[in-house]
């Protein structure tokens, strides 16, 4: 590559714009509903450095750069429970401004690793002095539990370069697992609590019919 600052620049203003508006997505939600599925969103353009690791590990020549490696450009979206996640999915599936080419259920199909997120790979226009450019980018939607686990284990992945020991595989599989649980169990008790608010509602209109009925008898 000649001119990375050139190369990824088209890159960076798409995560700027993707940013921007998928904030915008997070605050519509939220006036709609009190609190909304988003939690907070992030962007980050890959370094020059992981592409070049990225090339090597996966055998991408210089040519095919813009066509196999599809996460240079790439936004998170971090939800608090994983039923938020397939709501924003069916969002996106319904724009116009980013065209869905593949989608990938590290939900239903957890990663060896242990790894839970639902990838999307867009297709997304930016407009340049020289003209519209298409490029591509990852959109990787995740519950807070998840993002923590990868967090982490991203961080601790650093010093063993993706080969961690065996036993250290098995204790973060099992720390995966665990995440999972708690994502299972506080869906599980919203799910409770919006039940037994539709139950309180239920009631109190009961009670108002009950009193109206009362007063017109007397
Ligand atoms: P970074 O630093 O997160 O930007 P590959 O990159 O070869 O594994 P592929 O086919 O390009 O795979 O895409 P995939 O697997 O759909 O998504 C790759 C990205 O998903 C990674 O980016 C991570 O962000 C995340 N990811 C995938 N598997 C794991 C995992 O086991 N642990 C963690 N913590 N994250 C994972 P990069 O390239 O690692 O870069």
């Amino acid at each position: 590559m000649d001119n990375w600052e050139e190369f990824l620049a088209p890159y960076a203003q798409a995560v700027s714009e993707l940013e921007l508006k998928l904030n915008s997505l997070k605050h519509q939600l939220s006036y709609a509903n009190n609190h909304g599925p988003i939690e907070f969103v992030t962007g980050r353009v890959k370094t020059r450095e992981s592409i070049l690791e990225k090339m090597h590990r996966r055998h991408i020549t210089k040519e095919n750069i813009v066509t196999d490696m599809e996460d240079i450009a790439a936004v998170r979206i971090m939800c608090e429970f994983v039923d938020d996640i397939y709501q924003i999915v069916s969002i996106l599936r319904k724009r116009h401004d980013m065209e869905i080419i593949e989608e990938r259920d590290y939900i239903a199909h957890k990663k060896p690793s242990g790894y839970r997120s639902y990838h999307i790979i867009i297709r997304y226009s930016v407009e340049l002095v020289s003209g519209t450019k298409f490029l591509k980018a990852e959109i990787q939607i995740r519950t807070l539990a998840m993002n923590f686990w990868a967090t982490i284990e991203h961080s601790l992945n650093y010093k063993y370069k993706g080969e961690f020991p065996p036993e250290i595989a098995m204790r973060l599989r099992k720390t995966a697992e665990a995440a999972f649980l708690l994502d299972t169990e506080m869906s599980n008790i919203h799910d409770d609590i919006k039940e037994a608010e539709k139950l309180f509602a239920q009631r109190k209109r009961g009670q108002i019919e009950h009193e109206r009925v009362e007063r017109e008898e007397k």
